[in-house]
Parts: structure tokens; sequence; C-alpha cells
């Protein structure tokens, strides 16, 4: 066993679990790795270990055996039937479906204790979870099999047909287990309550993760065992300060890194239990915050705007803290949460690429409308386009190392996402003199209208203030004389409709909130916005349908 240090790019001679070569022969080229650092964060692992057993069995060793896991409306499991459920999954993967360390293995349902039990098991048997989105379709699927190259998966039965199809699309997935229909079941209880997990390298891929994607092929990420367990003590640790006693709920799914570590890797990590919502609805979710007396709540912006104006019906006397994640949260939406619940909201921006949040702040130290600083063990930089860093009040690229980083899996973007070991978001931000970090927009979402640079996120979060103002997307529209003008598309609450009166009445209101140059001359009322399965806004469709209606 060779103790190389944990930044090094695992190389052919490195010890590792996995009998399938397959994550190691695609990692990107040694050179094409960001620095990892460990500095900062407090954090040392050793080089053998399976983070499925740093979550769960460890667990049990510790004492927790007969403390609450999971919960939910279908089943609700102590740590050590939590243990039971995993070592039966695993033992009918290696036995029955014949997974062998380094396979990958798709899992597809609803936040479920399912999905939870089964991917410890895929992880503690030395393969890789490739956790899928429920709404993923049978042509999304078929790209994550390609890439992944997917044999095996485990699938909630109500969820097989699309599988199943992207199973002929593609040649692969020739072994699909489902559950929920008795199949899974009936192989589980043929099977030994006990397994022996495997001991696997901490630099050995357990997690193949794919991009929300807003354009092109969806990338896919690779995380070893020491990420997943980096996340959890940074996050989940320096961040949350989680403790046995807490309750963690939310809408993310386990299939989208922030519901991995959110619902999954934080709770288990410090013996804390989770809350599982199959239908993560605003009623849903504060019915689970009441029932099951939830302290620490993960969502994006949107749902915390609907939850606040619901927050009055529930009791959510529970919570601790709520973390806002994914998109960047408006002021006005932490100041709505704040008001219905006087706990103000933890924003945090994470990526898929980094595995969870990196920069946030909690407590006393937030300042609303700000993502934070970075979180210990993480350095960020606001860079040039030529690279080189900017003083404060600059805006520019987002650039961040630590614990994390970004791999994908074969994919010559990695040298965009990667330069000089520096991870390189796509977001433009400026730092200020406190060392606070001020989202603007992604790279791409830049406005430029006669000149001046406009920010749709800015444009946005003043609309959002807006009492008839459900959710709103800010893009730049071509124009002959401005080059671009704001257009703004606007969902309404319910009740409102839209007018000349309302358009007037929405662009005054901007006008008073930022420099009015930036009010948009454009508002079209829509009754939904375009959104990956993560719940993100398309604004590249909302341009492209503009690109098409112009064509035509
Ligand atoms: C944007 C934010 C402003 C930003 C994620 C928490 O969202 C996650 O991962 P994705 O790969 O997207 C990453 C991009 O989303 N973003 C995320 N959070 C914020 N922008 N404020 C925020 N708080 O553009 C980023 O580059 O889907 C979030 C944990 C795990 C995740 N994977």
């Amino acid at each position: 066993m060779s103790e190389r240090p944990p930044s090094a790019h695992p190389d052919a001679r490195a010890f590792t679990a996995h009998q399938d070569p397959f994550a190691r022969n695609h990692l990107p080229p040694a050179a094409q790795w960001p620095d990892f650092r460990f500095d900062g964060a407090g954090i040392s692992y050793p080089a053998r270990m399976n983070c499925g057993c740093v979550l769960l069995d460890d667990a049990i060793a510790d004492g927790h055996g007969p403390r609450p896991a999971v919960r939910a409306d279908s089943a609700s499991w102590t740590y050590a039937e939590l243990l039971e459920r995993s070592n039966r999954i695993a033992n009918v993967l290696v036995s029955d479906l014949g997974v062998v360390p380094g396979n990958r293995v798709l899992l597809r349902g609803a936040n479920s204790p399912y999905v939870l039990a089964a991917w410890l098991a895929v992880v503690r048997a030395g393969a890789i979870a490739v956790t899928t989105m429920p709404m993923l379709r049978a042509k999304e699927l078929s790209q994550i099999a390609a890439k992944a190259e997917v044999e095996h998966a485990l699938c909630d039965a109500r969820l097989v047909p699309e599988l199943e199809q992207a199973a002929r699309d593609t040649g692969r997935l020739g072994k699909i287990l489902s559950w929920g229909d008795g199949r899974l079941e009936a192989l589980m209880q043929a099977r030994p309550a006990t397994f022996r997990p495997v001991e696997t390298s901490r630099d050995d891929t357990c997690v193949i993760a794919f991009t929300s994607g807003t354009t092109g092929t969806p990338k896919a990420t690779m995380h070893f065992h020491r990420d997943v367990i980096a996340m959890a003590d940074v996050v989940g640790g320096h961040l949350l300060e989680t403790s046995p006693d807490d309750v963690f709920a939310g809408s993310p799914p386990l299939g989208f890194t922030f519901g991995l570590g959110a619902l999954l890797a934080f709770p288990l990590r410090f013996r804390a239990s989770t809350v599982l919502v199959e239908q993560p609805s605003p009623e849903n979710l504060l019915a689970a915050v009441a029932r099951y007396r939830v302290t620490a709540l993960f969502t994006a912006p949107t749902m915390f705007r609907a939850l606040a104006a619901l927050a009055k019906n529930f009791d959510v006397s529970s919570l601790r803290c709520a973390v806002s994640a994914g998109e960047p949260l408006p002021k006005a939406t932490s100041d709505l949460w704040h008001a219905a619940t006087g706990l103000r909201l933890i924003d945090g921006i994470g990526a898929t690429e980094m595995m969870h949040i990196f920069i946030s702040a909690k407590g006393a130290d937030i300042r609303p409308g700000s993502s934070g600083r970075p979180l210990p063990g993480y350095e960020a930089r606001v860079l040039d386009d030529s690279g080189q860093p900017l003083p404060p009040g600059k805006v520019g690229r987002l650039a961040v190392r630590g614990p994390t980083g970004c791999r994908y899996l074969d994919d010559p973007r990695q040298a965009e996402y990667v330069v000089g070991g520096w991870n390189i978001t796509g977001d433009r931000y400026l730092v200020d003199a406190d060392g606070y970090f001020w989202f603007q927009s992604r790279a791409d979402d830049m406005i430029v209208s006669s000149g001046y640079n406009i920010a749709g996120p800015e444009v946005e979060s003043a609309l959002i203030g807006h009492p008839a103002v459900r959710e709103v997307a800010v893009i730049g529209a071509p124009d002959e004389q401005r080059g671009q003008i704001v257009k703004a598309y606007v969902v309404l609450q319910p009740g409102q409709v839209g007018s000349a009166e309302l358009t007037r009445a929405l662009q005054d209101f901007v006008k008073a909130a930022v420099a009015p140059y930036k009010y948009p001359r454009v508002i079209d009322f829509v009754d939904q916005l375009p959104k990956t399965p993560t719940g993100k806004v398309q604004r590249h469709v909302l341009r492209q349908q503009l690109r098409d209606a112009s064509a035509r």
C-alpha cells in the first residue's frame, strides 16, 4: 500500500480495489487536474477508505445502531436496519447481478430509503454509484449509460419503462433489477444480512455525477471516496456543525450532489437522521418539517420563496438552519424567509464539479445578497480575462481550489474548467474588501445594452421583490439600436393578470431598486419557465426561442 500525498494523480502503480479499471482509465490527464488542498479544513484520511463504511459501518461500531437513520412516509429505519438492508442489497449486487468493484451501477428512483440503502450498497461493494434524477427520460438515461458504460441498474418499478427504452437504444444496461414490485425484495430475503465491504482506496472513484448541463452533451464528474467524506466534513461539519440530534430534509434529488451531501452524506457522517420526501412540493416539505421535527432544511431559492408564503400554516419551530443553493438567492427571498421564520437563510454556492458548497456563511457572518466567504479548506479568487487576480470590487471569473475539485470523465472540457490548478466555475463574481463574494451572473448571462454591462440576475433580484411576481428570468434580447435590450419573462402569483399597467408598474419598481438603465424594456408574462431537472432556469432556451422567432 503506497502512502502518496492525496493530491497526486493516481498512477497505475497506486493501490486500487477496482477490478474493472474503467474509472481510472478515464480520469483526466495528470497535468489537467486541479490542485487539491487539505490544509485549512483540518482533514486527512487513511489511504484505504470506503466512504460507505465511514458513513454506516463506523456509525454502528460507535454504538448508533438503535438510533434513527432514515425516515420517510414509506419506511423508517435505524442505523442497524439500514445496515441490514444495505448488506442484503450488496449481496444481491455481487451474487445475483455479478457486480465487481469498479463497475458502474445506475440508481433510479425518487428520494426514498431504498435509494439511500442501494447507494450505500453499491459504494460498500466497491462499485460506482451513478444516481440519476427521476425525471430524466430515455434520451438522457441513454447518454448516461453510454458515457459511463453502465451495465447494471437498480430502479423503482414505477420508473422502469424509460430505463428499458434506454437499454434498447444503447445496448447497455443488460441487468436491470426493480424494487417496489417485489423483485429486488425477494432476492434480498434470499441473501445474507451480513456483507463484508470492499476495502477501497481513498482515491478510488465511487460516484459519477452528471452535470445538469445548461448546454451541450452532459458532462460526467468523477468523485473519490475521500471526496464524499471531505464534503461532509467541510459543509456538514464546519459550516453546519451537525450533531446526532439533527434531522435533515429537503428537495434536491440524491442524484444531484446537492442532495447526496445534504440528505445522505452529512446526516450519516454525523450520526444524525435524514427525512426523504418523495414528492417535495412546498406543502409536503413543510408537512415533513412539522411531522419529523426537522432541524436543517435544504432547497433552492424559488422553493424557499414558496415555503415562506406557506410557513405560517405549519409548525416550523424545530428548524435551526435552512440552506439555499443551486441558483443565486435574491436578497428579497432571504428577507421573506427571515420574516416568515425568524431564521436567516444560509446561501451557498456549490457545483457538481466541486461536489458541494465551497463559498457560504452562517449565523452572524451572513451578509444577505452575498454568497459568503470560502469555506475552510477552500481558496477563491476573482480573475480577469487573462487569468490575473483582480482587486476587490472588480467583476471577473470565479476561480476556486480546495479539498475537492473537477475531474471530468474523458472530456476535453476539463481544460476549460481547470486552469493552472484552479477550478473555473463559469460564474462572474466580485469580492469585497472584507473577503465576501458577490454573485453577478453566469459568464454567459451578461447583457450588453448600449455599451452598458447588465447582469441579468441583478434585474431578476429586483423584480422578485415585487409581490405580484412568482418567478422571473431576465435575458438580453437582440436589438438593432442597442445591441441587446433587457427582457424579462415573468410568472405571476396566482390571481394576478398581466397587463400594460402591470408592465409599467414592474418597470418602475426595478428603476426604484437599481440603476434605471437596467430596467426591462420588454416584459413577457408566461405560465412557466424552462428548467433543468435540478430546477435551474434555462436562460439559453429563452434566448434560443428568440433566435428561432426572429429567423422565421
Ligand atoms: C450556480 C449558484 C449563485 C453557479 C450545486 C450546491 O448547483 C449546484 O451544482 P450544478 O453543477 O451548478 C453549479 C452552478 O450553479 N449556483 C449554485 N449555487 C449557487 N449561483 N448562488 C448560489 N448559491 O452558476 C454554479 O457554477 O448544478 C449546489 C451543492 C451541490 C451542487 N452540485
